[in-house]
């Protein structure tokens, strides 16, 4: 930041931030990938899921797709298996009836792809063209591989067997958290056109008008959510939308993903080991229907996603937004439940450090939570650089998700990322909060 600094000096320090952001990241492919056997590496653990085989093998694709043959110019490493590792053109079920690269295989052909990435990052220029500058190309692909990290994580969860993946237990409360805050009328700053590594979909910075609203202090408990199931909510279409009923009813839906009865009481399976359900760890693996019926029985509805994010990043002292509710440093082991440092939520309090300047908890991390809104390009919305990562997924299809989970990396969550998935997804760590108009007192 000096001007004593000789030129060059700023992109050395981003060539060292880019290796260390994905030597980190593939570490944790490798814990992914290296806690099964072969066998288990190309099964399908579920039809909702790919072999884990095939993530490996397409997160080194695309990083051969736009770091070796697009920013390096360089000749392809495995042009004939682009088909093969490309999401539109096959659906999850049918991969693993492909001629995938065997593990040895996919471990060799992504040793190839990155060992030619960090040979092109040596001689980079970040200033050629807007695709590299600060980094983002190499940002966007660190990005992608801890998405699809995050991917097998949820598909060790589906996955039956012995448990493989051990990690300490998340920290205990250290605060009392509950209830609602208030968040005044007034405008926001939502997304970012600012942030270097922030995807398309999070930009440009717009101003948002928003009305007085209450959102909870905390996520959904487990606690609550017995509650729920207990009043018999999942026996009355009342509380649930025309669609989210027909979904119960068809999926014969009763309670969250990976739970069994167990006396009186509820049983969750992490990561293949069965426990009783711990009351104040917010509820994960529940879909969008099931998170809205709850709103409604509660007296409630899901925040809309601005409120979600001026919940996190407005500070009522500043008028600013900020990256993350805390501030605008990254994220540290005290902020929040992120990056599979534990393998579950986190209980309500544990994380006072991470409260936004209104007092709001745990919007970043433990849990993804849904919103009410269907996913849309903000105002000013350009694809870059590519349709698919998100212009495609825009319309009524799809439902927002906000905050990042335990499952989820540093490097893929501030207060403007923007998760989006099918209102009956339950298979993602997916939890939510609740909110309502401020004008409407019990
Ligand atoms: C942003 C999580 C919805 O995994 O489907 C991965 C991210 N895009 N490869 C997904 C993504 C291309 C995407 N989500
Ligand atoms: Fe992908």
């Amino acid at each position: 930041m000096t001007t004593t600094e000789r030129p060059g000096t700023d992109a050395e320090r981003l060539r060292g931030r880019i290796a260390a952001e994905l030597e980190r990241t593939r570490a944790r492919t490798a814990l992914l990938t290296d806690a099964v056997d072969d066998d288990d590496l190309v099964r399908q653990h579920s039809t909702l899921m790919s072999p884990l085989v095939w993530d490996l093998a397409h997160v080194g694709n695309q990083e051969e797709l736009w770091l070796v043959r697009d920013v390096g110019g360089r000749e392809p490493v495995r042009r004939d298996i682009d088909d093969l590792y490309d999401a539109f053109k096959q659906p999850r079920k049918d991969r693993p009836a492909l001629p995938l690269l065997p593990p040895a295989e996919a471990r060799a052909y992504v040793r190839t792809v990155r060992d030619k990435v960090y040979d092109l990052l040596d001689g980079i220029r970040f200033t050629d063209r807007r695709l590299v500058e600060d980094g983002f190309a190499f940002g966007m692909i660190v990005q992608h591989e801890q998405q699809h990290d995050e991917t097998m994580l949820a598909t060790h969860q589906l996955r039956a067997g012995a448990p493989v993946l051990d990690a300490p237990p998340p920290p205990e409360p250290r605060v009392g958290v509950g209830g609602e805050v208030l968040v005044p009328a007034g405008p926001f700053t939502m997304g970012t056109s600012t942030d270097p590594w922030a995807l398309d979909n999070e930009r440009p910075a717009h101003t948002v008008e928003l009305p007085a609203y209450r959102i909870d202090a905390a996520p959904v408990t487990n606690g609550q959510y017995r509650a729920f199931i207990a009043d018999g909510g999942y026996d009355q279409p009342r509380w649930w939308s025309e669609a989210g009923w027909r979904h119960r009813v068809e999926a014969d839906l009763g309670a969250p993903l990976h739970w069994r009865r167990d006396g009186d009481g509820w049983a969750y399976r992490r990561f293949g080991r069965w426990s009783a359900v711990r009351d104040d760890e917010p509820v994960v693996h529940v879909c969008w229907y099931e998170a809205q019926a709850y709103a409604a029985w509660a007296g409630k509805r899901l925040p809309t996603e601005a409120e979600w994010e001026k919940a996190a990043r407005w500070d009522p002292a500043t008028g600013r937004s900020r990256r993350y509710p805390w501030g605008d440093g990254d994220p540290g082991t005290a902020h929040a439940n992120l990056g599979q440092r534990h393998l579950w939520p986190a209980p309500v309090g544990a994380y006072p450090e991470g409260a936004s300047p209104l007092g709001v908890h745990q919007l970043v991390g433990d849990v993804w939570e849904w919103t009410a809104s269907t996913f849309r390009g903000h105002p000013g919305f350009t694809a870059f650089p590519y349709r698919e990562y998100s212009e495609v997924f825009f319309g009524d299809d799809h439902r927002v998700l906000r905050g990042g989970s335990f499952g989820t990396d540093r490097s893929a969550c501030r207060g403007t990322f923007r998760n989006w998935d099918y209102p009956i997804r339950r298979q993602i760590f997916s939890g939510f909060r609740c909110a309502r108009d401020a004008g409407c007192e019990e």
